[in-house]
């Protein structure tokens, strides 16, 4: 009688657990890989009794097809710099609510009021960092100083190219000396054809390059800082360079599109990242820059200047943001459909 009991009562206790559960709010997340660790979203998920689901994406424009046809469940989105202008231009993102976000003065105003998003309406900066090559310095010697290495043939099929169209043809524009952001069709037509040229020497474009790099598939890769930083985590001999001609940088930012089904939840996840001791936990995984200066603090010595994360003056002045060039993108994807397609 008594073991009847007792089963009935764990019987109970089971089906109200797997039906609080059922009944939990789920925040839905759309970030590059690698962006969002698990301890963050265990974090969240324990303190506010939610689930956070979490998605991928490869590319600002990727996300930007998702969101324009019709995707309507995220909570969460994490688009770049110049991203952000376009969504607030498409008119996709949802204004935020600083009372909601008291955390928002933890951040440093380096990081605020960009051209993208002037009076940080919309978004708030996750991380920063640079796009520039990874190289295994035990095998790619001397060590590389310009995109050209891109295009040297004794690297035939053993490097991998950003499956991203404005950093990549990005990389060709610069290598070409010209800017990243131009609106003359003649530089797109040469960064393009200069493209087209190295697709035979490429063995894969892939945005999560440090897959690549770690599982030794790769000895060189067209990547973003962090990732290249974390490669080196698992292969000490990989080397970061910004070549000569000047690269990328970039926010990413945190925003919440209008149409997310949980804004109050969102704006909870938005004030928890900002959090010191929550933001550390960002750089500590993503190994890119934090853009809260106490999250410092709560960072180990080797993270909070590394020059993976801050590179020197004279290398920060070759750097320039990506910029949304309005009608002129049409060329820009016209040239990397061209290049894919080839
Ligand atoms: N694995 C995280 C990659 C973050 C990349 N940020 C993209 C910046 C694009 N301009």
């Amino acid at each position: 009688m008594r073991h009847r009991y007792t089963l009935c009562v764990l019987i109970l206790v089971a089906l109200f657990i797997g039906n609080s559960d059922g009944q939990k709010k789920q925040l839905n997340v759309f970030t590059w890989a690698g962006y969002v660790s698990d301890d963050i979203r265990e974090g969240f998920e324990k303190e506010y009794g939610v689930n956070v689901l979490i998605d991928t994406y490869a590319s600002n424009e990727d996300l930007l097809a998702k969101l324009l046809a019709g995707a309507t469940g995220y909570d969460i989105i994490m688009p770049s710099d110049y991203m952000v202008s376009i969504l607030i231009k498409q008119n996709l993102l949802a204004e935020l609510n600083r009372d909601n976000i008291p955390n928002f003065q933890n951040i440093s105003p380096l990081f605020l009021g960009k051209y993208f998003d002037a009076e940080n309406r919309y978004s708030i900066p996750y991380t920063f960092g640079t796009a520039g090559i990874a190289y295994d310095s035990s095998v790619v010697t001397p060590a590389p100083d310009s995109w050209t290495v891109l295009w040297d043939t004794q690297y035939k099929n053993q490097f991998s190219m950003l499956d991203d169209q404005r950093e990549t043809i990005g990389a060709a524009l610069k290598m070409l000396g010209y800017s990243l952001n131009t609106t003359d069709p003649n530089k797109i037509k040469a960064a393009k054809e200069k493209l087209i040229d190295q697709k035979p020497l490429v063995k894969q474009y892939k945005s999560e390059a440090e897959e690549l790099l770690i599982a030794g598939d790769v000895v060189m890769a067209h990547c973003w800082s962090g990732d290249a930083f974390r490669a080196t985590e698992t292969r000490p001999t990989i080397r970061y360079v910004i070549p000569k001609e000047g690269s990328s940088q970039f926010i990413d930012a945190v925003c919440i599109p209008k149409s997310a089904p949980h804004k109050a939840l969102a704006e909870q996840f938005l004030n928890y990242l900002l959090r010191p001791e929550v933001n550390a936990k960002i750089t500590a995984f993503t190994k890119y820059g934090t853009c809260v200066p106490t999250a410092k603090e709560h960072l180990p010595e080797h993270l909070r200047e590394h020059k993976f994360i801050y590179p020197p003056a004279e290398v920060l002045e070759s750097l320039e943001w990506l910029k949304d060039p309005g009608d002129f993108t049409r060329h820009y994807n016209r040239a990397w459909e061209e290049i894919k397609a080839k």
